[in-house]
């Protein structure tokens, strides 16, 4: 009997490991936080007499750093022969969610899109055109409520498609800015793969990712520090100076025309009922995250969350150190009661005792209002556009915005 094997791609929390429970019956954990996900896990199934290996892949936003999910599901992608790569997508949120399609588009052309959540979708009243958008990305799309197994069906008839090439989608790649594909043409000539991931290696070399470069001529048996790729990239190096694009920005260039490529197709394909909700929400968003209020805003909600925080926890703290010291009168009264020596009473009481009802009176007020509050924070949304504010001062500690979350959590508890 025919096998093929499938991996599952896309963002945390889109629904890939339903989907594959869904698909194989097994039961890989769900949740609604990032990473839930930490490694690859396998399943099967059968469809049409087919055999079918199924693997959910760690969630992850993009493919062009090096944090840990990216490179398993990078490594993933490139260096196993896959018969079909389905790449899951958030229904609600799908410009974001392209920047990763694009991406993955680089590297195979057995790509199946699949727009899950739609119940979600159809909820905030957003529709999606897959007709559109199959044609706008070359790559067929279809439509998919992780959680209902009926509505899996179409999937897996075009995955069968697809890996018996009976569809065979020709995915239309980003078109960089003109000095980039300048230097992908002078220098994909020389790698001798198969395109697309000519290409992509083209890009990776012109990027000078060196850890990924040894990792794709260890796993391609590609040599590609040849005299001739050497000189290329010198005379590319040249070509970029010359046109003041430093090589350290390169990443940053092919990042940007992704997203407009992202935001073109999102706004051909999605129509919104609620146009008003979505542009209050636009609205919003745009002043949340705007350079001149969305620092002074966001400075101001963190001081009034220390503040309630803070200032909240003191009369819980005073309570529960109030209650404490009371039984610590009756416990001292009952160790004399029993004659206990004074050294015990000294280490169990006025020692153990003593710090853990401490530490408990001055830790738990403040973590039970913070994280709740924090909680509310996150619902709102308002969390990641802290993160994406503080992006770039974190940035210069080599680190994400995100630790900025983390670090307000240090703060209080200090
Ligand atoms: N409403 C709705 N929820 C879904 C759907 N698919 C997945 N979920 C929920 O979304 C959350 C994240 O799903 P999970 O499969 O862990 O996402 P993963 O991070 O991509 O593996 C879970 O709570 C799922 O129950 C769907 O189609 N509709
Ligand atoms: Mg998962």
């Amino acid at each position: 009997m025919l096998s093929y094997k499938v991996a599952l791609v896309g963002n945390p929390n889109v629904g890939k490991s339903t989907i594959f429970n869904s698909l194989t019956g097994m039961k890989q954990h769900t949740g609604n936080w990032t990473g839930k996900t930490v490694s690859n896990c396998q399943g099967y199934y059968k469809f049409n007499n087919t055999h079918f290996a199924l693997v959910d892949i760690p969630g992850t936003y993009s493919l062009m750093s090096n944090s840990e999910e990216e490179e398993i599901a990078r490594n993933y992608i490139c260096f196993n022969k896959l018969d079909a790569v389905v790449i899951v997508v958030d229904a609600t949120a799908l410009e974001r969610n392209l920047n990763l399609v694009f991406q993955v588009m680089e590297i195979t052309s057995n790509i199946v899109v699949c727009v899950n959540l739609l119940d979600e979708a159809k909820k905030k009243g957003i529709t999606i055109d897959f007709k559109k958008l199959s044609n706008l990305l070359g790559v067929p799309v279809v439509g998919a409520i992780g959680k209902k197994k009926k509505t899996l069906n179409n999937l897996k008839n075009v995955i069968l498609k697809v890996c018996s090439r009976k569809i065979e989608p020709s995915p239309k790649l980003i078109k960089y800015l003109p000095i980039i594909e300048d230097a992908i043409s002078l220098i994909s000539s020389e790698i001798s793969a198969p395109y697309p991931i000519s290409r992509w290696i083209a890009l990776k070399l012109i990027c000078n990712n060196e850890k990924l470069i040894s990792s794709i001529s260890h796993n391609f048996k590609l040599i590609l520090d040849t005299p001739n790729i050497n000189a290329k990239l010198d005379e590319i190096s040249c070509l970029l100076s010359r046109n003041d694009v430093k090589q350290d920005n390169i990443e940053n260039l092919l990042l940007s025309s992704i997203l407009k490529q992202c935001e073109y197709v999102t706004k051909k394909v999605c129509t919104y009922k609620d146009v008003n909700y979505t542009k209050n929400t636009i609205k919003i968003d745009k002043i949340l995250t705007s350079k001149k209020f969305g620092i002074p805003i966001m400075l101001l909600f963190l001081c009034l969350l220390f503040w309630i925080t803070i200032v909240g926890a003191n009369y819980p703290s005073q309570l529960l150190s109030e209650f404490f010291g009371f039984l610590k009168e009756k416990i001292l009264i009952f160790f004399e009661y029993v004659h206990s020596p004074e050294w015990l009473t000294g280490l169990l009481v006025n020692g153990i005792y003593q710090t853990v009802t401490w530490i408990v009176s001055v830790m738990l007020p403040p973590m039970a209002i913070f994280f709740p509050l924090f909680t509310i924070l996150e619902d709102l949304g308002f969390l990641p556009r802290i993160a994406f504010n503080l992006d770039r001062c974190f940035k210069c500690a080599c680190t994400s915005g995100k630790q900025a979350l983390t670090m307000c959590m240090g703060v209080t508890m200090w």
